[in-house]
């Protein structure tokens, strides 16, 4: 039975309802999960408002303002899940960001500030949170990110968020052999291409999408809510053996040649 009653969990990179953490956030409640919520902050709290109208029928314990690229934040938002609960049993790594000229045009064309901002935010950031998470997973854990296909292979216009994205498969890896002895798991769910404020930017990729549609085995792409019931899964007791791990949710698309 997958059943996370009791269990903490601090669910990063929800922007609204189509956010792949919003789906996750929904299936670690209903299998009994306490939730906390990090945003990222604007100047006008439009976000924050934004987060708060979506997740408050969640019930979550606390909503702390976390932008990964400030620390900070991030001891802050650590403070708060000692403070609140004492303990943390699941980490949700949902966030990427890369700027257009990383995900468009030329490879070689790709400034510098674009290239070292992406991988502060989509990759450091993971080992970032984990670090501050480790002190706090006292009973072990399970930190899950969020990865995509285009990190293994080339996709057109991943570009830059490929990069990323290798950096933070191999990060799940080394964290995975760091922290296995403290009983803390480290996975990641690749996802298939679904249609968020984050993909969006992605050129082309609706094309990607209908792609899916024709080539993998199911003929569909996934949803949000099924990569939230793989989190729920990874999360819960009945993954106790996994850790290291990229587990694709993409219709199987990754098998075709
Ligand atoms: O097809 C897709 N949508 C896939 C997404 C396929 C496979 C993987 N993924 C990954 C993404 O790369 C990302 O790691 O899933 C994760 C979540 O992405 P999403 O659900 O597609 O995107 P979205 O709903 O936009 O959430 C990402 C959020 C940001 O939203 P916006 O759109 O406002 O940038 O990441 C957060 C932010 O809330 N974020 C940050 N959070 C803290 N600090 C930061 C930051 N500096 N930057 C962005």
């Amino acid at each position: 039975m997958l059943d996370l009653t009791g269990k903490n969990a601090l669910v990063t990179g929800i922007a609204n309802n189509r956010s792949i953490a919003w789906g996750i956030a929904q299936q670690l409640h209903q299998a009994g999960a306490n939730i906390g919520v990090t945003y990222l902050p604007d100047e006008k709290g439009r976000f924050e408002k934004k987060v708060r109208e979506l997740a408050d029928e969640l019930n979550p314990a606390f909503y702390v303002p976390c932008d990964v690229q400030n620390d900070q934040q991030v001891e802050d938002t650590f403070a708060t899940v000692a403070e609140k609960w004492g303990k943390l049993d699941i980490l949700i790594h949902c966030l990427a960001f890369a700027d257009k000229e990383g995900l468009t045009g030329d490879f070689t064309a790709i400034p510098r500030e674009a290239f070292t901002k992406s991988l502060d935010i989509s990759t450091f950031s993971l080992t970032r949170l984990a670090r501050s998470a480790k002190p706090l997973m006292t009973e072990g854990g399970s930190i899950i990110t969020l990865t995509y296909l285009g990190g293994v292979k080339v996709i057109p216009n991943y570009n830059l968020m490929g990069v990323a994205k290798a950096g933070l498969e191999m990060s799940v890896r080394y964290l995975a052999a760091e922290l296995g002895g403290q009983k803390i798991r480290v996975n990641g769910i690749s996802a298939g291409p679904i249609r968020t404020l984050a993909s969006s930017a992605v050129g082309g990729i609706l094309d990607m999408i209908h792609h899916v549609e024709e080539i993998a085995p199911l003929h569909r792409t996934v949803t949000q809510i099924e990569v939230g019931n793989t989190a729920a899964f990874l999360a819960s007791d009945l993954a106790s053996g996994i850790t290291g791990q990229i587990i694709y949710v993409d219709s199987g698309y990754e098998i075709m040649g």
